[in-house]
């Protein structure tokens, strides 16, 4: 049925405070199926690696510093239209600008600690889902 998917991920600011489960209600809520799940601690490699366009920007070590604090939770989202339909239902960067209802309005903390990841496009959203799962993983 769902041909397109999306790429997520729980920031540790969420998975600390135990959000974890307020966040998977609210993507199944707006139809989205869990297609890979898995909780991981990303090395200062792999998120130097994921997030390396944004190497030039003041907001990167502090970036670094947060996705390795802790556990996170990636996941491969399928939905019509994922990328778009995930971007809606996350909200913008900064959670203060974030419309109700949005998880990044619920579990947002700041710019930074914005709770949760979605890949701004179809192309990323491949590059993204290969950088955590082989295609054994996806379902
Ligand atoms: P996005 O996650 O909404 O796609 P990007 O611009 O791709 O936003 O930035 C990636 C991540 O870097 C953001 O989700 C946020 O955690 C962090 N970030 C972006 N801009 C800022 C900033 O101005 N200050 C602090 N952290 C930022
Ligand atoms: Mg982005």
């Amino acid at each position: 049925m769902f041909k397109d998917f999306t790429f997520s991920i729980i920031k540790p600011n969420a998975v600390r405070t135990g959000r974890i489960g307020p966040v998977l209600s609210m993507i199944n809520e707006a139809g989205f199926e869990i297609a890979a799940m898995k909780m991981v601690r990303l090395t200062r490699f792999q998120a130097e690696e994921f997030y390396a366009v944004h190497r030039e920007r003041s907001f990167y070590p502090g970036l670094i510093e947060f996705m390795t604090s802790g556990p996170v939770v990636v996941m491969v989202l399928k939905h019509d239209n994922a990328v778009e339909q995930y971007r809606k239902l996350m909200g913008p960067t900064d959670p203060t600008k974030a419309p109700k209802g949005t998880i990044r309005a619920e579990f947002g903390v700041n710019t930074q600690m914005n709770a949760v990841h979605g890949s701004d496009s179809v192309e990323n959203a491949h590059k993204e889902a290969n950088f955590f799962f082989s295609s054994f993983e996806v379902y």
